[in-house]
């Protein structure tokens, strides 16, 4: 396993001291924002991170290694190359790593790696999940799979309407994973605050979510749990607003044939254009939001 993982020194040296640690994925640097704003958000979470004690590890595959920690420059590289570069989730892996093909990786393979290398706690903007009319294109992400799997903690700011929100809510309930609400009972719809549905558990601390986790893993559990944590108040946008500029894009991206992991970057990026760039402000604000978090349950999970 060793000669396939790379980590920073920065990661390593948190291992060693016992340093609380956050992952961070990198496919939202290059498919899910528009460069320069990606390079600078990502290089942001990361300073949150560590202003919060922690020490983050953004995860990617380059040159064949499950890299755990990235240099600035390898930041810019994937910010650079944006939807050039191979979006991975699960099933692209161990292609990738053989060939030695570099891949940005999405929440599933970022989660599986975290797990790996032991990371418990991961943030991230918003998951894949059911796409609207999943019922004939099976358009179901491999995120979902993942959380059934995979004994990460997600924190995420819900799902977005491009997405059947009822339909990925019902399937996470028949993999088991729980959907936590961070200090809210409804379950945010990642531009907004609120959806039409409710989560299935309300925390309210770092430390209740923490301890949650703790028991999941010592009933041997498997599997990871969803932090759905709303996007804070001056940042959300009307539903209205946001849902128009939804609908016309998933109009213009049936007439164009859009289809398979092209689906969720054409998606996010048309949406920025019909919303005039407010949509990519709201979207770098939540994902700071949820860098917050994770590292307050991280920190938690090392002291409990
Ligand atoms: N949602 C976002 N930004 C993103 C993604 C989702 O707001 O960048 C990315 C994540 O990496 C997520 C992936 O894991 O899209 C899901 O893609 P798909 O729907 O093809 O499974
Ligand atoms: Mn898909």
């Amino acid at each position: 396993m060793k000669q396939f993982i790379e980590y920073s020194n920065e990661v390593q040296h948190a291992m060693y001291r016992n340093i609380p640690i956050v992952a961070l994925e990198s496919t939202i640097i290059s498919h899910g924002m528009p460069y320069p704003q990606n390079v600078e958000t990502a290089k942001h979470c990361e300073q949150i991170i560590r202003d919060h004690g922690c020490v983050p590890a953004t995860i990617a595959i380059l040159n064949g290694k499950l890299k755990i920690g990235l240099s600035n420059e390898e930041l810019d590289y994937l910010g650079k190359t944006g939807l050039k570069i191979t979006k991975t989730s699960r099933r692209d892996i161990a292609y990738n790593v053989a060939n030695k093909i570099d891949g940005a990786t999405t929440v599933s393979a970022t989660m599986f790696i975290s797990a790996l290398a032991g990371i418990s706690v991961f943030a991230t903007g918003g998951i894949g999940g059911v796409h609207r009319g999943a019922e004939s294109t099976m358009d179901i992400s491999a995120d979902l799979e993942e959380l059934a799997e995979t004994n990460v903690i997600v924190v995420s700011a819900g799902a977005k309407s491009i997405l059947d929100i009822g339909l990925t809510l019902e399937y996470l309930e028949t993999k088991g994973v729980e959907v936590i609400g961070y200090q809210t009972d409804m379950l945010p719809a990642f531009y907004s605050r609120e959806s039409d549905f409710k989560v299935n558990f309300r925390i309210d601390t770092a430390r209740e979510i923490a301890s949650v986790f703790q028991v999941k893993q010592a009933l041997k559990l498997r599997g990871g749990m969803l932090i759905a944590n709303p996007v804070p108040e001056k940042f959300s946008m009307k539903k209205e607003v946001i849902d128009e500029a939804i609908n016309n894009a998933i109009i213009e991206m049936e007439e164009l044939g859009i289809k398979g992991k092209e689906t969720t970057p054409y998606l996010l990026g048309k949406v920025v254009e019909l919303t005039k760039g407010k949509s990519l402000e709201t979207n770098i604000e939540l994902v700071y939001n949820n860098c917050k978090v994770a590292s307050l349950i991280s920190k938690q999970l090392i002291s409990l």
